[in-house]
């Protein structure tokens, strides 16, 4: 897979040469973009409707977003800049992708807006007003439609459009829901992790609150078909005061049952990931702590789960600081054996701020997608035999 992004007639992105890093470029299997712009946010989709996943980048600084499309020889092409995003944008959903209709967040124009992808640009079809909302995702909760939820850039609350339409921009209702009622402000934009981690079938809202050092917990309050409606509320659901800034929460079934367990990494110094382990019924007991590589703080976790070659499952837990991307492999053995890990350093100790693991081109293995302050890092699968064979030569990532 060659990565390349072409000229379009409409933008001036420049077509871009290979790396000259020699052992960049003698492993085929990876490909580094230099984007010519800030990339804040990502989103991994097939936005043209040809079985091959594209990759949509959003520009927080420049108000812009584009779409990179994966081409048949596994090349990618940029699309012209779009601004339907406005001011300031956050991250981008899928909505009804098959019908080109997408949900972003924009704490610039203190609006969710519902966006009609329209083969080179999106267009704006609504915008519905909310403080500041820079993270949004889909909820599905029994009885509430779908919702979205968002996170604000600086409130101490998460905002949930129930029953919303895109298309209108209109919701049922909205519910609010404090983050930090009768404590101190935690005033950060969190990122919304949603999951189901008491085996219930509805997802839970996770965040992880690096001030407090908390993880919270949005539970579903019930159907509002029932007399009163029950308004959601967070809650702790793990804190520990070793933690360091915790702030990305990754989800992975460590031990193969009771369900999801969830995987913390301190954002600064002493740079640990702690392991919380399920018990089941959605409540957490901490296994060891893994140092992170050179006790870094992590920016950004990631973790997939894939069927090896002899069909086991293999969870893949990506983890990037600044001292490079790590990827360990956990077993079915889960925490009875060592994790297996290698980490590919950055040669100018940058680290990757978002992390994706997709098969991106659909051939039954996991790939690795890496934004860099200044670009975009593709590594094709099987990962775990990749980057082996990267530690291994002792590569090292230019992302100049
Ligand atoms: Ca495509
Ligand atoms: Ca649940
Ligand atoms: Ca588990
Ligand atoms: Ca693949």
């Amino acid at each position: 897979m060659g990565l390349v992004t072409g000229c379009n007639e409409q933008n001036d992105t420049p077509t871009v040469d290979q790396n000259p890093s020699s052992l960049q470029s003698s492993l085929p299997f990876q490909h580094y973009l230099p984007l010519g712009y800030l990339a804040f946010d990502l989103l991994i989709q097939d936005m043209n409707q040809d079985q091959k996943k594209d990759i949509v980048l959003v520009d927080h600084g420049k108000n812009q977003s584009q779409v990179l499309f994966q081409k048949d020889d596994g090349q990618f092409l940029g699309s012209p800049f779009s601004n339907a995003l406005g001011f300031h944008p956050g991250n981008l959903i899928p909505w009804n992708p098959d019908e080109g209709l997408f949900v972003s967040g924009g704490e610039g124009t203190n609006t969710i807006r519902g966006l009609k992808w329209g083969g080179e640009v999106f267009d704006v079809v609504s915008a519905v007003s909310i403080r500041s909302p820079r993270f949004v995702e889909e909820l599905h909760w029994p009885g509430w439609g779908r919702s979205v939820v968002s996170s604000p850039y600086s409130l101490d609350q998460i905002d949930i459009l129930k029953g919303y339409d895109p298309l209108s921009g209109k919701g049922e209702s909205h519910e609010m829901v404090p983050l930090a009622k009768n404590r101190p402000s935690i005033r950060e934009p969190n990122r919304l992790t949603l999951a189901d981690i008491n085996n219930d079938g509805i997802e839970e809202i996770l965040m992880a609150l690096r001030i407090s050092k908390e993880i919270m917990v949005v539970r579903y309050p019930g159907s509002s078909l029932k007399k009163k409606i029950k308004k959601p509320v967070a809650e702790v659901l793990a804190t520990n005061e070793r933690w360091a800034m915790p702030n990305n929460i990754g989800v992975l079934d460590v031990d193969r049952k009771n369900g999801l367990d969830l995987l913390i990494p301190d954002e600064v110094m002493p740079g640990m990931l702690h392991i919380l382990m399920n018990d089941g019924q959605g409540a957490f007991k901490e296994a060891p702590d893994i140092a992170l590589p050179e006790q870094q703080g992590a920016i950004a976790i990631e973790a997939a789960v894939e069927e090896t070659p002899d069909h086991r499952s293999r969870g893949l837990v990506v983890l990037s600081s600044i001292a490079g991307l790590t990827l360990y492999e956990v077993t079915e053995a889960g925490l009875a054996a060592p994790w297996r890990s290698w980490t590919i350093p950055n040669q100018r100790g940058r680290a990757a701020h978002r992390i994706e693991i997709t098969d991106l081109d659909h051939d039954g293995e996991m790939d690795l997608v890496a934004l860099y302050p200044k670009g975009l890092w593709v590594v094709e699968g099987p990962l775990v035999d990749r980057f082996e064979e990267m530690a291994v030569k002792g590569f090292r990532l230019s992302t100049d």
